[in-house]
């Protein structure tokens, strides 16, 4: 049977306060998503016409995961923007007056290069475009522009709503707020192209976090969740759940925000790694046991 036990448990959480977030995934957990999706197999033959007009949610693969390697992590960094580039992680932090940007050796979790934002933002998710890191933060309504070799800051931008995670995804830059709209913009002009409602079975999922281009895919946090979401981004739907249960408190996080969050992919070394709001380790992971 479909389920998805480890959303409510993450609804539970000690300091949860995000009443939006149970709604969306009560829903999910409820057997008319499961049922949906048991009934209807993978390979069910559908005319193309018929598809298209019923427009029925993808099937969803449930996700384990298991760990290939573990690295140091500085447990000061309140992790809200991961990427990978060129033999370095890059991590955006939050927090006001500790918000920054780092360059990080992997091997010793140690920043090479740090650029501090502003004291009165409050940093969120980065991301590469091409010799450009692009940052947002969270609720000033102001994004930053740093030049990748040096983190020598470019200028800034400003974009309407909250920041919480961005990637790129071909040409365009995919921005979550927090609710399950991600917004597309043109990274060159910040104007916004196009939106999409993340969606389980048909069911919008609020709370869409840090972001990670995969293959083509967006992979997602979700905030106050162990489970990380892969979803099209044509449409919005997920198609694809891994549960990361057992992280958090292997890393010896234990605060109500020390919650699971960054997600980077070394495209070159097919590398997976994860981590979370001040864990003192990050994570080389594989999804394994996809059902
Ligand atoms: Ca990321």
């Amino acid at each position: 049977m479909f389920h998805f036990a480890f959303f409510a448990a993450a609804m539970v959480a000690p300091g949860f306060h995000a009443p939006a977030l149970g709604d969306d995934f009560g829903s999910a957990a409820g057997s008319p998503v499961g049922g949906a999706l048991a009934a209807t197999p993978a390979s069910a033959p559908l005319p193309a016409s018929v598809a298209a007009s019923t427009a029925a949610p993808p099937p969803v693969q449930q996700c384990g995961y298991e760990v290939v390697a573990e690295y140091p992590h500085d447990s000061s960094a309140f992790t809200q923007g991961l990427f990978w580039h060129d033999g370095h992680l890059y991590e955006g932090t939050g927090q006001y007056g500790q918000s920054r940007l780092s360059r990080v050796q992997l091997s010793s979790g140690k920043a090479l290069k740090t650029q501090p934002l502003s004291d009165d933002h409050f940093g969120e998710g980065i991301t590469r475009w091409g010799d450009q890191i692009i940052g947002v933060t969270w609720r000033s309504g102001v994004g930053y522009r740093w030049r990748l070799k040096d983190l020598k800051p470019l200028g800034q931008f400003r974009y309407e709503g909250e920041g919480w995670g961005i990637t790129m995804v071909g040409p365009e830059m995919a921005l979550s707020d927090g609710t399950s709209t991600l917004r597309f913009f043109d990274p060159a002009t910040m104007a916004e192209q196009r939106r999409v409602t993340v969606k389980l079975g048909g069911r919008p999922i609020a709370m869409i976090n840090e972001l990670e281009t995969i293959q083509g895919k967006i992979w997602a946090n979700v905030w106050m969740s162990d489970a990380i979401i892969r979803l099209n981004p044509a449409d919005g739907a997920i198609d694809q759940v891994v549960n990361f249960s057992g992280l958090r408190e292997k890393s010896g996080a234990v605060g109500h925000d020390m919650v699971l969050n960054g997600i980077a992919w070394d495209d070159q070394g097919q590398r997976l790694f994860v981590t979370g709001k001040n864990w003192s380790k990050l994570y080389h992971v594989r999804v394994t046991n996809c059902r």
